[in-house]
């Protein structure tokens, strides 16, 4: 049997989790003791009816494939990793969702404790579930996400835990291997690269993936990376702190970005753009893409392809956009998306009479 926090050799085909597929990128030593749930390779799917409405080739990053179900398990298999290194017995993190379900599933893969602060009422049913049963203590505040990390940060210098957010720099480290993976799959860097973006973590990630790959001759170009915040959650487009942010998409509901200096520096290094789409172009990406790419995302996900609807592209681009999490996690907004069905009789004629036979 594997010890705890490993992942068998034969684990998705031979794949051990990104710290050991990427060790020569990662801070990390020969003797560092991996806590891994297997995260990375994730699909690249090619989305044939958005790369035809665009005239381009456009793929699909879908992190919803990661162990706890988004991208956050990159960042934090390396963020636990250290914090164990580190002799640390308990981390600590404020979350819109995603964090403190991936928080919460590699602190118990360490055997250490985990506290996560989260916004009452604006928390995704699934990653609530997820926090909870992977047995985190989850604290749910009275105030927003950045209120949360606010109080993190000052835990944080006053007592015994690891902060485990992004502003921890092992999960900027950990969520470049996206980049890494693009370039793997693909034979080289896109065109453009859509991604959400909230604490702005994950875009100063990819972009520093990106870097690294060049450098290390493992593709010649980078992409132009295109930021994509939800218009009622979007500081940096404004150029301004939110101070009471708002969206559908809960994920990316964040008034304060922590690494707001990373997202513009992606913006400029690159020559691409940071801009915002309201919430029914969120909502009218994320129905799109389940009806018409099979792929079903959370809301804060889609946000990266409402970006790329509504921007004019050259054509016969390549083009990659994140989808950042799984559409299991927000059963709520789906099913607020769709018209349930209602129950009929277990009889040949009641249900063809119900699907207009
Ligand atoms: C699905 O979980 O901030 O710009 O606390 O869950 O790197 O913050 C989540 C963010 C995009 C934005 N998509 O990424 C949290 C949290 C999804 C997310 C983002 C988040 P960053």
């Amino acid at each position: 049997m594997s010890p705890l926090g490993t992942v068998n050799e034969s684990s998705k085909l031979g794949w051990r989790g990104l710290i050991e597929e990427y060790r020569a990128f990662l801070p990390v030593r020969p003797d560092t003791k991996v806590i891994s749930l297997g995260e990375g390779a994730t699909p690249l799917i090619y989305a044939r009816h958005l790369s035809e409405l665009k005239s381009a080739n456009v793929y699909l990053k879908f992190e919803g494939a990661n162990p706890t179900g988004s991208f956050k398990d990159r960042g934090m298999t390396l963020a636990i990793t250290k914090a164990i290194e580190a002799g640390s017995k308990a981390v600590v993190c404020a979350s819109t969702g995603n964090t403190s379900a991936s928080a919460a599933a590699y602190a118990t893969a360490a055997d250490v404790s985990c506290i996560v602060l989260i916004p009452a009422g604006y928390i995704a049913l699934g990653k609530l579930a997820q926090a909870l049963i992977y047995g985190a203590k989850v604290v749910q505040i009275r105030g927003n996400f950045d209120k949360a990390l606010e109080i993190v940060r000052e835990l944080g210098e006053t007592k015994p835990v690891t902060v485990v957010n992004s502003i921890n720099p092992y999960r900027i480290e950990g969520q470049k291997t996206g980049a890494f993976e693009v370039v793997d799959q693909l034979g080289f860097a896109p065109d453009y690269h859509f991604i959400p973006v909230g604490n702005a973590g994950n875009i100063t990630a990819y972009w520093k993936g990106y870097n690294e790959y060049v450098s290390a001759g493992k593709c010649d170009t980078l992409p132009k990376m295109i930021g994509v915040q939800a218009a009622g959650a979007a500081p940096i487009v404004l150029g301004h702190p939110v101070e009471n942010p708002d969206t559908i998409a809960t994920a990316i509901r964040i008034g304060n970005p922590a690494s707001w200096k990373g997202a513009l520096l992606a913006k400029s290094e690159s020559g691409g753009d940071i801009f915002s789409v309201t919430d029914s172009e969120i909502l009218f990406a994320y129905r799109m893409l389940a009806k018409s790419e099979s792929v079903f995302c959370e809301p804060a996900s889609a946000s990266s392809v409402a970006g790329l609807i509504k921007t004019d592209i050259t054509p016969g681009s390549s083009v990659v956009c994140v989808l950042t999490g799984h559409g299991l996690k927000d059963p709520d907004t789906a099913i607020s998306q769709i018209e349930v069905p209602n129950a009929v009789d277990a009889t040949i004629e009641a249900i063809s009479e119900a699907i207009f036979l």
